[in-house]
């Protein structure tokens, strides 16, 4: 019989995934983990709604968790780590569309170690056909400009997890501000996110950056839209 159709899931079954997911991460039991996203994949449920609605809402409520003191930090680390391989196993089953010829450097801004979240959208911008340079965590900013000059991306997009690395975010996006609009510069969109940029959002806008999203569903939505015209300013 032919797979359903993702609209045929419902969301209750999204929801009993979901439970399923955190409660193995929560105990470190990576296989069950790997099993609950194939069962995912095999039902053909959207990449980018594995990871928001499955992924990310267990992470979150197992960083909840922690602040409770229901769990330690080395359970949350192993869940974190589990939850790094099998987000790649789930990237290597699903088909990438063409290479479009777009280029996007993803990364953490210096003092952010939260690289899950920007490494979720790499991946869903891979399978969009962008060719993606991901930095990963705490990149310096003398570094990530050099790669951005290197690359000359289409959409730089930072991610800022906590209030201490702010600073340094603000400070990024001035200098690849400047960088656009030097004499040797070229259109590209700049896009900030991430819990910090989540929970003070006038904050953030007020880094000069071109928009942000609440998540990676929201951020893939916008850069289509966006993308033609890159002076387009949309925040929120
Ligand atoms: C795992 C984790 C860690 C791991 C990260 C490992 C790794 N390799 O990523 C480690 C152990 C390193 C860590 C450390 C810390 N953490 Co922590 N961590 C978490 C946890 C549990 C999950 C984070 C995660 O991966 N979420 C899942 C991803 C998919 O979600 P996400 O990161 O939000 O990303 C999505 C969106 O934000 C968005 N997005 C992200 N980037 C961008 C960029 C753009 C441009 C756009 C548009 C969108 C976007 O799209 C992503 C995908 O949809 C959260 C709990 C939570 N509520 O998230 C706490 C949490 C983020 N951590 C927290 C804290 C306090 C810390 C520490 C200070 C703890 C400590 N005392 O040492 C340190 C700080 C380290 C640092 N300097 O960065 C707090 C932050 C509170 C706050 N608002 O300031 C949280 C919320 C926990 C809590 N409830 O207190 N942490």
């Amino acid at each position: 019989a032919a797979e359903p159709a993702a609209t045929e899931i419902s969301p209750e079954q999204i929801a009993a995934w979901r439970e399923r997911y955190y409660a193995a991460a929560r105990s470190g039991a990576e296989t069950d983990a790997a099993e609950v996203i194939g069962e995912c994949l095999r039902r053909r449920l959207p990449l980018q709604d594995i990871h928001v609605e499955i992924i990310q809402r267990s992470l979150e409520r197992i960083g909840e968790d922690y602040v409770a003191g229901e769990i330690t930090e080395a359970d949350e680390h192993i869940a974190t780590e589990l939850t790094q391989r099998v987000l790649g196993h789930a990237s290597a089953f699903v088909p990438s569309k063409p290479a479009n010829g777009r280029v996007a450097v993803v990364g953490c801004v210096a003092g952010n170690r939260h690289s899950l979240g920007p490494r979720m959208i790499a991946d869903l911008l891979i399978h969009e056909g962008w060719t993606v340079l991901f930095t990963g965590a705490d990149t310096p900013t003398p570094s990530f400009l050099d790669v951005v000059r290197r690359n000359r991306p289409q959409a730089v997009v930072l991610s800022c997890a906590v209030a201490e690395c702010a600073e340094a975010a603000r400070d990024l996006v001035e200098r690849l501000r400047e960088l656009r609009s030097g004499t040797q510069g070229w259109p590209f969109v700049i896009a900030v996110g991430g819990g910090y940029v989540n929970c003070e959002p006038e904050a953030a806008q007020a880094w000069g950056a071109d928009f942000t999203a609440h998540d990676a569903r929201g951020l893939s939505d916008k850069l289509t839209d966006l993308l033609p015209t890159v002076s387009w300013r949309a925040w929120g």
